[in-house]
């Protein structure tokens, strides 16, 4: 079949008000850009002549202004799941202008698959590849392309010339069978690969391919410093404490870290400790620290969703793909993310807090307990089945007038129940095998800075000390209420709830 070669501007007028659209893409890397950036200069156009114009988005994660940017500003979004980063989002969403719907990230495809949001209308799909016969090479990220693929009436391919063709067998594209007859997934080492190189579908689908030259819109991260080194450092102390003690295995296990600052350092800590042997990721992003180490030999392999990395990083690999070829793989998020295979391989997790309680709770996604920040993105998925959970963030944010360890957390994304270890720049509290009260005196005596100290042990004396998890329920939001009264966390009163 001949493909039909149309700009993006025509693609974007195939996509009309109310439908659904599903996005390749995970993180800004390898997510669609140019059709996207068109349907925003339509919905702009409707909204001027009257007309009301409004999408659902399906993607993988987070995307570039391309798209969350450009279409919560011109109000063209109506529904999306799952996470996102965008700042213009972020406010349209908290202004209660989107219907934002933040899921587990490995959940995604197969709550697309089981129905639960609609049907997928349109696909879009960035490619470095695409053939007569319906195959489809994806760029730097596997996401739910697979699925959206197969789910869509239509499918749209933007054929991204800014990304090498050396793409081509970076992915291991897997679906799994729904239940009842979903089997295991056969992964049992971070670099087995288990599908094929590429999406095969049916070319009469295809309704357009867009021929574009658009770099992934990647974030830069600031440099490291002082507080995030200590974090990385203190991370890296625990993990060889417990490896010397024979908690984790000589040959160490895989890691999986989030996105960010403190990601950064926390590898790179890792990645310079030589009593760490060499190790791999099973991950669902890798950032350039991983391929820093990569290159170094000090990181064996990288299992990810995403190469959520610079674009001269991007660059650097594509031309060396010789080198990383037996070294990376990509794989759909349901895959990279898979509850069944974390557990399998004992995958240690690090992910960044918003804040954590004394008793082990943690909040990722929301400030004051309210307002969206990002949203839950795989920190879920790890954390729930890690053979060890790590959550880090400094100790005190916004200047210090908020300390993120609080008597109870004001929003709920990872319980006491999951969450093994928690590390902020000042220590480290271990706590596996610890009770709540235990725990508490664990947090509060490693963790909290010291001008938080007093006031969370002063706390812990209005509770009874005797249940099985103390709190003095009308002062448990006390510092968050005291937050919002004078802007500073620090001249927390408990009197008043004495
Ligand atoms: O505010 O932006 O105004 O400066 O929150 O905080 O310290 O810059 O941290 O960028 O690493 O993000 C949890 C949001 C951390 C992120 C979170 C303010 C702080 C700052 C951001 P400013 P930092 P980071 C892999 C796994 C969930 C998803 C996840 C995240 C801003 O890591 O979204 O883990 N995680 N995914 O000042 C009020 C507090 C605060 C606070 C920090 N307690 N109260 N404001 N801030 N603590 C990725 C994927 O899933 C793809």
């Amino acid at each position: 079949m001949t493909l039909n070669y149309i700009s993006a501007a025509e693609a974007a007028s195939l996509i009309k008000h109310g439908y659904n659209i599903g996005l390749s893409g995970f993180t800004p890397a390898g997510t669609a850009k140019a059709v996207t950036a068109e349907l925003a200069k339509i919905a702009e156009a409707e909204h001027a002549a009257g007309r009301p114009f409004q999408i659902g988005i399906f993607t993988g994660a987070s995307t570039g202004d391309s798209c969350d940017g450009v279409l919560s500003r011109a109000k063209a979004i109506r529904y999306r799941a799952p996470y996102t980063t965008n700042t213009d989002f972020r406010k349209a969403v908290n202004n209660g202008e989107i219907s934002y719907n933040d899921i587990h990230l490995s959940q995604m495809a197969q709550e697309l698959r089981y129905g639960f949001m609609g049907k997928v209308d349109v696909a879009i799909i960035e490619a470095c590849e695409v053939t007569e016969d319906g195959k489809i090479y994806l760029t730097a990220a596997g996401g739910i392309a697979p699925t959206v693929c197969r789910l869509a009436d239509k499918i749209i391919v933007e054929l991204n010339a800014a990304h090498s063709k050396a793409a081509m067998g970076l992915h291991d594209v897997y679906e799994p069978l729904d239940p009842p007859c979903r089997r295991e997934i056969p992964i049992y080492k971070p670099s087995d690969r288990i599908g094929s190189t590429y999406i095969q579908v049916d070319p009469k689908k295809i309704v357009g391919v867009v021929e574009t030259n658009w770099p992934d819109e990647a974030r830069s991260f600031a440099a490291s410093d002082p507080l995030t080194d200590q974090i990385g450092r203190n991370v890296a102390d625990f993990l060889v404490a417990d490896m010397k003690r024979g908690i984790i295995p000589p040959t160490f296990l895989p890691l999986q870290s989030g996105v960010g600052n403190i990601a950064n350092a926390v590898l790179s800590a890792l990645g310079h400790e030589k009593t760490i042997p060499a190790f791999e990721m099973y991950t669902e992003v890798i950032q350039n620290s991983v391929i820093g180490l990569i290159r170094e030999g000090r990181i064996k392999f990288g299992s990810a969703c995403s190469l959520t990395v610079t674009n001269d990083c991007l660059q650097g690999i594509y031309d060396d793909m010789h080198f990383f070829r037996d070294k990376l793989v990509l794989r759909p998020s349901e895959i990279s993310n898979s509850p069944e295979v974390v557990r399998r391989l004992g995958i240690i997790s690090i992910n960044t807090a918003i804040e954590a309680d004394i008793y082990g709770n943690v909040n990722s996604t929301h400030i004051g307990g309210t307002r969206m920040m990002n949203g839950i993105g795989g920190s879920g998925d790890f954390t729930r089945n890690a053979y060890i959970s790590i959550f880090t963030c400094p100790s005190v944010a916004k200047e210090g007038r908020i300390s993120a360890i609080v008597p109870m957390v004001s929003h709920h994304d990872h319980s006491e129940h999951d969450v093994n270890v928690i590390v902020t720049e000042q220590g480290v509290a271990d706590l596996r095998g610890k009770s709540p009260k235990e725990r508490a005196q664990a947090i509060i005596e490693h963790c909290v800075h010291p001008d938080y100290k007093n006031i969370l042990w002063d706390y812990l004396k209005l509770t009874d000390g005797k249940a099985q998890t103390p709190h003095a329920i009308q002062a448990a939001l006390g510092m968050h209420a005291e937050l919002a009264k004078s802007g500073d966390m620090r001249n927390t009163d408990w009197s008043l709830y004495a």
